[in-house]
């Protein structure tokens, strides 16, 4: 069966091998396996902490969780009450149909509405749509907000938190060069609101790195020897880069020791400034995910 449903989760298989769980729990995609395209040996491509909490107790630490509608500490007036990143990471979805099931791809479709402990947080009516969809060598995750309202505007950010697997010792990030960044590592307000211009072509997580590029291309490559991915987003300007290391990571309560050295965070999202959701209109943020493997590369 090429998706399967249970009371906690939907696994998705593609006929090429390749396959996808997806949590009810914050809609948290917490496997991708895809075949690499050098020599078909199907690989797992994200990184969950082995200390992650998967039953609902708290945000998954690792896979894609979905930020919304704040990102980071809310600092929007209508989002004091938030918490950190929003809350569909920290609310159980509901699978709403198989949206395409043939070699192309397969794709279901997930819910969130507000609930009453959501509303009570978030005063706002809103539809969350996600539409994830598994291809031989690809994923893509589509985020769907509606406003249902005929008169309220919806302030929100939102981002995919995705932490890939891959080595950070050796694994950069490209086609950052020249964009402008804050640097949340930096030790004051001041510093961490500076905005910097980023001179690297490849860059690099070997050090504590918490940088927010703003107005980014939108087509990057997270590239380590022997293997790497392109990603490619819609509607989702800027990108985050985040590794710990050891420096912050230990202090992660649900970080396995040493997790750090296992992954980075290439997190699209529109999280410099809001998007204020007119009303009954919808934005759709994308991001596609796409294993190129080693030696080559997507232009
Ligand atoms: O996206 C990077 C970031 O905002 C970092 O500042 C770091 O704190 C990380 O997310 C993890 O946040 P979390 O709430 O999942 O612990």
């Amino acid at each position: 069966m090429p998706v399967q449903t249970s009371s906690d989760k939907i696994s998705l298989q593609h006929p090429k091998g390749a396959s996808v769980e997806i949590l009810l729990y914050g809609a948290s995609v917490v496997s991708w396996k895809a075949p690499s395209p050098n020599d078909s040996a199907v690989a797992e491509r994200l990184f969950v902490s082995s200390k992650a909490s998967l039953d609902g107790s708290k945000p998954v630490r690792g896979g894609i969780p979905v930020v919304f509608p704040a990102f980071g500490p809310p600092t929007h007036p209508e989002h004091l009450q938030l918490p950190q990143h929003g809350f569909a990471r920290s609310y159980v979805w509901t699978y709403d149909s198989t949206v395409m099931d043939n070699e192309a791809g397969v794709s279901v479709r997930l819910l969130l509405e507000p609930n009453d402990e959501i509303k009570a947080i978030f005063k706002k009516a809103f539809q969350l749509t996600y539409v994830v969809t598994l291809a031989e060598h690809q994923l893509s995750t589509d985020l769907h907000v509606t406003n249902p309202s005929t008169t309220e505007v919806i302030p929100f950010q939102a981002l995919f938190h995705t932490y890939y697997r891959a080595p950070s010792a050796d694994v950069v990030v490209k086609s950052l060069a020249g964009l402008k960044y804050i640097d949340k590592t930096a030790s004051t307000d001041a510093e961490r609101s500076t905005l910097r211009t980023e001179t690297r072509s490849e860059v690099d997580v070997k050090q504590y790195t918490d940088s927010v590029y703003e107005d980014a291309p939108q087509s990057y490559e997270v590239i380590w020897p022997g293997d790497g991915l392109h990603i490619k987003t819609k509607n989702l300007k800027d990108l985050v880069v985040w590794n710990p290391q050891a420096e912050a990571g230990s202090k992660i309560g649900d970080m396995e020791d040493g997790g750090w050295n296992n992954y980075v965070c290439v997190e699209p999202g529109h999280v410099r400034g809001f998007i204020e959701l007119q009303p009954g209109k919808r934005w759709i943020g994308q991001q596609v995910m796409t294993v190129v493997g080693g030696g080559k590369r997507s232009s």
